[in-house]
């Protein structure tokens, strides 16, 4: 009954010329956490990757002189290891020809391990722990700068340019949380600068009333916290009926427009300050501009932080399966790999060794107005 109904459904779509004969379906399978707290990064992310395969499918591509038809397999992984690699595996189950994702690296991580086993090539347009590309695997690619570009940066700054004199550092005890917040200490460090305390949440958290008693007794002028926008915004809340004036910093998860909504009005101007692991400068900021007018043209939302980024990753994934002639991902896979010079909205995209991007680079924000506003760009 289940094949009957299967033949009559494709027969329909024939019928009405949704898809032909002759078409190349390719599955891409995007993974983020499209529910829980997390869960409007997720759909941002999500949209990114339904915005490329829309786009392409109205353009038209051709692979290897078939016309290619582009499937889009949304999985929700709701931030969560387990589910993360339960969603990976329904992917390879489905024989999809490439994932774009996770959005964390707790998630990614786990994950990367089951793409490579099938060989099917990931690229995560988030996920910023090192060791998401430093398992040996040749499958696992990521279009963003990683925690030691990032939370070494930050740290840097809190010293040359915010002046703090004594840090604190709260990490929600993530992959990425815990990760970020030490390449942020190392970087206060190398420039002389003093950690007076260092506390831990987790994801999920909504109270931090005694983490923040503790450091306030210490008087930091700066908290860092390695961690996400949705306990960000309740932290920030919390400092300020506790009377902590101190700056907040934090690395790309709390790096969103959604972040002065979450902190319900308690920021202030130039309070918070935080970095997307990517950038871009000069007349490549047009292509970006444009890129967010048309999503939130498309889905009556701005961009929160990786839409393009996922967007890019989608395309670059096709550009490598146009290349090859197959969207075989034994085919595409190397010339993947040897990506050089993809010009996308978030800028030129090239891989390493390890297949993490080239010059990456780093956008450092501020809060003004209950908008955030671009400091600079930094590679
Ligand atoms: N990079 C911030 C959010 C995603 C992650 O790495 O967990």
């Amino acid at each position: 009954m289940k094949i009957k109904y299967t033949l009559i459904g494709a027969a329909a779509l024939l019928a009405v010329g949704a898809v032909s004969a002759q078409d190349l379906v390719v599955k891409i399978g995007h993974v983020g956490p499209t529910s829980g707290g997390i869960a409007h990064l997720g759909k941002d992310n999500e949209n990114g990757a339904r915005m490329a395969i829309d786009e392409l499918n109205a353009k038209g591509v051709t692979i290897g002189g078939r016309k290619a038809r582009f499937e889009l397999l949304a999985e929700d992984d709701g931030a969560d290891p387990k589910q993360g690699t339960a969603a990976a595996q329904k992917l390879v189950d489905a024989k999809v020809n490439g994932v774009i994702g996770h959005l964390n690296s707790g998630t990614s991580i786990p994950a990367s391990k089951i793409y490579s086993d099938a060989g099917i090539p990931q690229i995560s347009p988030s996920a910023t722990n090192p060791k998401f590309t430093r398992n040996g695997y040749k499958t696992t690619f990521r279009v963003v700068a990683d925690d030691v570009h990032l939370g070494g940066t930050l740290g840097r700054y809190a010293i040359d340019t915010l002046k703090g004199r004594s840090i604190a550092v709260i990490d929600d005890r993530t992959a990425y949380g815990q990760g970020v917040a030490d390449e942020f200490e190392k970087g206060v460090r190398a420039k002389g600068g003093r950690i007076v305390g260092r506390e831990f949440t987790n994801d999920k958290a909504t109270d931090f009333t005694a983490i923040l008693t503790s450091l306030k007794a210490k008087n930091p002028d700066v908290v860092f916290f390695g961690g996400m926008d949705a306990v960000a915004g309740p932290m920030l809340r919390q400092m300020k009926q506790l009377g902590i004036n101190a700056k907040f910093m934090g690395g790309d998860g709390i790096c969103s427009g959604e972040l002065p909504k979450l902190a319900a009005g308690t920021m202030g101007d130039n309070q918070v300050y935080c970095a997307e692991a990517g950038g871009i400068e000069g007349a490549g900021k047009k292509s970006m501009d444009d890129f967010n007018a048309a999503f939130k043209k498309k889905f009556n939302n701005d961009v929160q932080i990786y839409a393009p980024y996922v967007y890019d990753a989608v395309n670059v994934m096709v550009a490598a399966m146009v290349k090859a002639g197959s969207s075989d991902p034994a085919r595409y896979l190397p010339v993947l790999a040897k990506t050089e010079g993809f010009k996308g909205v978030t800028g030129t995209i090239a891989f390493d060794e390890k297949g993490d991007i080239k010059n990456g680079a780093l956008t450092l924000y501020t809060y003004k107005g209950g908008k955030r506003e671009e400091l600079a760009v930094i590679r």
